[in-house]
């Protein structure tokens, strides 16, 4: 049987692991059936320990842009581990990363490496609100910016009312600091400042959003966010986690010629590691504690050596001419080639793209907010995922993520991808 053994192990993890997982994304809920267990990974391919192989469109949720298992990545973190593994203590390593970065994202100055993207937006909320002297935070219906009190919020009937807890264990009182407007509707966010003069301490938002599928900003929403920010005082925070060295070098602040106060980032720069960062103005940055206001942050692992490093090896390869070049090239064959054989037959679907992240969409478009992407066929889209990851095409088991497409990915990969796609679109509308 094709998944005899990824089945068997998946039960026995339910015994040990709340949901046999260890982050609920990869639980498989919303397509139905049991996880593959990956073994092992190389290039553009993913293999599970019943030997069965697959063109990943996961990527480890972002982070591997280079592929799986780069030769330099892996070759800088064998040779770093042999210096050791975590001193607790300042290295030259951190200094590089540090410095790389704000030389890559333009509105960055100054940056503090972490552990996660969750710790990244917890982090620079807490700064915003210290800087500030105000509690309230704007953010948006759809985006995700990890697991913090803050964040777990969603909009009441009301899209202006103030937030109630989306998870049980979020305080009332924490949930009413945050207030969540529709993504794409600057009317909103005017409204909220409006009602709150003085009190808004920062709107974060996700500049691309990929976490209600791929959602770009509309015209004018980035430029109009920083206008309101700049206006009210407050702080722009764009949480760059997934689009930070994913959409350009400089992220999507460098895309869209729109620059935050701060920056939140993830993924990419730890490099398939456990990394997460957050910068920004040095007027700001400079009051991150032991400086100025001494606004707490701290992390016994935090600016790990072997982290930096293949973080460090990742964007270096990155600063070289060809990456996203390549990238856009085969990210608009594969999603051209998805849309024709899709259009062709009549199907009502649609693909929103961004560079090397994108979203096929059981919806007919266009997808500009969170009530639209509530609109699309989940059922028709658990089809499609269970017929091509028969077919091995492995992606992400939610109607609501982004895929992403690697520097490793190939000609034959994206061929193969399309033939998949056909197949699992005729058995997802049958
Ligand atoms: P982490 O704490 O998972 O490293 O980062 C949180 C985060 C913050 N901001 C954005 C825009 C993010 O997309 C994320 C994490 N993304 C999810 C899914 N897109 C990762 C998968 C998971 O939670 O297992």
């Amino acid at each position: 049987m094709r998944y005899e053994r990824s089945k068997k192990l998946f039960s026995e993890s339910q015994l040990y692991i709340p949901g046999g997982v260890n982050s609920p994304a990869r639980a498989f809920g919303p397509v139905g059936g049991s996880p593959v267990i990956i073994r092992r990974a190389n290039r553009s391919r993913v293999y599970d320990v019943d030997g069965n192989e697959y063109v990943d469109y996961v990527c480890s949720w972002g982070p591997l842009i280079l592929g799986h298992s780069h030769p330099s990545v892996i070759a800088a973190i064998r040779k770093e581990s042999e210096f050791g593994t975590s001193f607790g203590a300042p290295t030259l390593n951190e200094l590089k990363m540090a410095a790389l970065v704000c030389r890559c994202v333009p509105s960055v100055e100054m940056v503090r490496m972490v552990n996660s993207g969750t710790e990244a937006t917890m982090s620079a909320i807490r700064l915003a609100r210290g800087f500030t002297g105000r509690d309230l935070i704007i953010k948006f219906e759809g985006c995700w910016h990890g697991h913090g009190d803050a964040f777990l919020i969603k909009t009441g009937s009301s899209a202006l009312s103030q937030g109630v807890p989306d998870s049980p264990g979020v305080p009332d009182e924490v949930a009413r600091l945050s207030v969540t407007v529709p993504y794409n509707d600057l009317e909103a966010v005017k409204s909220v400042l409006r009602e709150n003069p003085g009190k808004v301490a920062a709107i974060i938002v996700e500049p691309v959003a990929g976490n209600m599928g791929v959602v770009p900003p509309g015209d004018g929403f980035l430029d109009g966010l920083r206008s309101l920010a700049t206006s009210s005082g407050t702080l722009l925070i764009f949480d760059e986690v997934i689009t930070g060295f994913r959409v350009s070098l400089g992220g999507a602040q460098s895309l869209y010629d729109v620059m935050p106060d701060l920056t939140c980032m993830g993924k990419i720069i730890g490099g398939g590691l456990p990394v997460g960062a957050y910068g920004g103005r040095l007027d700001i940055m400079q009051n991150v504690s032991p400086l100025g206001m001494k606004v707490s942050q701290a992390g016994t692992l935090s600016g790990n050596p072997i982290a930096m490093v293949a973080g460090y090896t990742t964007l270096l390869r990155l600063c070289g001419e060809d990456v996203y070049a390549d990238l856009e090239a085969t990210a608009e064959k594969l999603t051209s080639g998805m849309m024709s054989i899709a259009k062709s037959n009549g199907y009502p679907v649609c693909i929103q793209r961004v560079g090397s992240m994108f979203t096929l969409f059981f919806h007919p478009g266009p997808v500009r907010n969170y009530d639209d992407a509530a609109k699309c066929d989940t059922e028709r889209f658990a089809r499609y995922f269970h017929s091509m990851l028969d077919q091995g095409i492995y992606l992400p088991p939610s109607q609501f993520e982004s895929w992403f497409v690697s520097h490793a990915h190939t000609e034959k990969d994206v061929a193969l991808t399309l033939k998949a796609h056909e197949k699992a679109l005729k058995e997802a509308f049958a």
